[in-house]
């Protein structure tokens, strides 16, 4: 048996089956629906499961599955499984562990998709849900309902960054006997592993950095075999948001420089937030990486780095946030992170637009705060864009005050 790798190895060689590549360095690109049969009756023996093989590229693919055995090594865990959006891997995860009646308790703060899916299973199915930072245990406790079917948590949370502690979650949850599912879009397997931390279900954004390049819409799903299988043949199956082989390949090229560009994102945001913190115009910058952060003690213990994304608060008007964001000249106005370009975004009016204005405010996502997906170029070109904007905002503010 071969040693468990490091992850800088294993995003490079996890999954790599040498009989299936024919040698091929890369990943072959199985670019098929579906796949031809010896005979009938193999035909049967696969439908069967009586035969190992690849039957549909719905059913299995094995471009996509040597990205679903590669998150899943990343993760820790026994099975993966890849899905056309993170929103396809939400939806299915969340709809194999619920039934009409039952509730889900959330972080306080959630992708906006992921707050819409949870209001129209609210409206449909009276499945209901709670939001929580799950502060201390007591608190957990006093959320936890006979009929909570699973907690499901970002950690940080888009867009305001703010943590919740994994393994306390993972310890009281685990004696309801309750599962905790973490998406870990804005961590990746290298700055954060929540199966470790004891709980049972990662979920990915592959959209952001696992691809990497902002090209691939795609999701990801790692936790224990039993209820992958479940997934595999239900939600997975039968909705049918699965990957496409194409867009497996460019995730597996992708994931290759995963651990290099998560330490120059991360380097990246460390840089703006000195800065960030020391302009007249920001009331207040919120990352993980902070050392005066509130959750800086949950971050040391869960995570390698703070990662690349910032959100801030600026001086003024959603105004002055939209003039802001108008006057960038080469970090990009832009939905989606994790990318080589900078992206900035205003969560309020983009992102969580689709959440009333009163639980958006709960969740701290006012007019002020703007989103920032720190890129790969120089921090100082990112600096200095930010900078000049700030200024030109500056300046406007004080024309219209003459
Ligand atoms: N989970 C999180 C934490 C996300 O940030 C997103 C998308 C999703 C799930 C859904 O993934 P998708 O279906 O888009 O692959 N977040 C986005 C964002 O913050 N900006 O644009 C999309």
């Amino acid at each position: 048996m071969q040693k468990k790798q490091r992850m800088e190895t294993a995003v490079i060689h996890a999954g790599y089956d040498s009989k299936q590549h024919l040698g091929s360095l890369s990943t072959p690109l199985f670019q098929t629906s579906t796949f031809t049969f010896d005979s009938a009756e193999q035909g049967e023996k696969r439908f069967a499961g009586e035969e190992e093989g690849y039957i549909y590229s719905r059913l299995g693919n094995p471009t996509v599955r040597t990205l679903e055995e590669r998150i899943a090594q990343l993760e820790g865990a026994e099975m993966g499984l890849a899905f056309g959006s993170g929103m396809a891997a939400v939806s299915a995860v969340l709809v194999a562990l619920t039934k009409a009646g039952d509730h889900v308790l959330c972080s306080r703060g959630l992708y906006g998709c992921t707050f819409g899916l949870l209001s129209m299973m609210k409206e449909k199915y009276n499945i209901t849900h709670d939001f929580s930072y799950m502060k201390t245990e007591e608190e957990l406790r006093r959320m936890i309902r006979p009929e909570t079917a699973c907690i499901f948590i970002e950690t940080p949370i888009n867009p305001t960054m703010k943590l919740l502690d994994l393994e306390m979650i993972a310890r009281v949850s685990n004696e309801y006997g309750i599962p905790v599912v973490v998406d870990n879009t804005f961590s990746t397997p290298y700055l954060q592993r929540p199966l470790e931390s004891g709980c049972d279900i990662v979920i990915h954004s592959a959209t952001k950095y696992i691809s990497g390049h902002g090209d691939v819409i795609a999701g990801l799903v790692a936790g224990k075999a039993d209820f992958m299988k479940e997934v595999a043949m239900t939600t997975q199956k039968d909705i049918g948001g699965v990957l496409s082989p194409f867009d497996a390949w460019l995730l597996l090229r992708g994931l290759k420089t995963l651990p290099v560009r998560m330490d120059r994102h991360s380097y990246n945001a460390g840089k703006l937030l000195e800065q960030l913190n020391n302009h007249p115009l920001v009331k207040q910058v919120y990352y993980p990486g902070d050392d005066k952060n509130p959750d800086f003690a949950i971050m040391q213990r869960q995570m390698k780095q703070g990662g690349g994304v910032l959100a801030f608060e600026i001086v003024g008007s959603k105004k002055d946030a939209q003039k802001f964001l108008n006057e960038l000249t080469f970090i990009k106005i832009a939905v989606s992170l994790g990318d080589a370009e900078s992206l900035i975004q205003h969560p309020a009016t983009m992102t969580h637009a689709v959440i009333p204005e009163e639980s958006r405010l709960k969740m701290g996502i006012t007019d002020q705060l703007i989103r920032i997906s720190a890129g790969l170029e120089a921090w100082e070109d990112i600096w200095g864009d930010l900078e000049q904007a700030f200024t030109k905002v500056r300046d406007g503010s004080l024309e219209m005050k003459n």
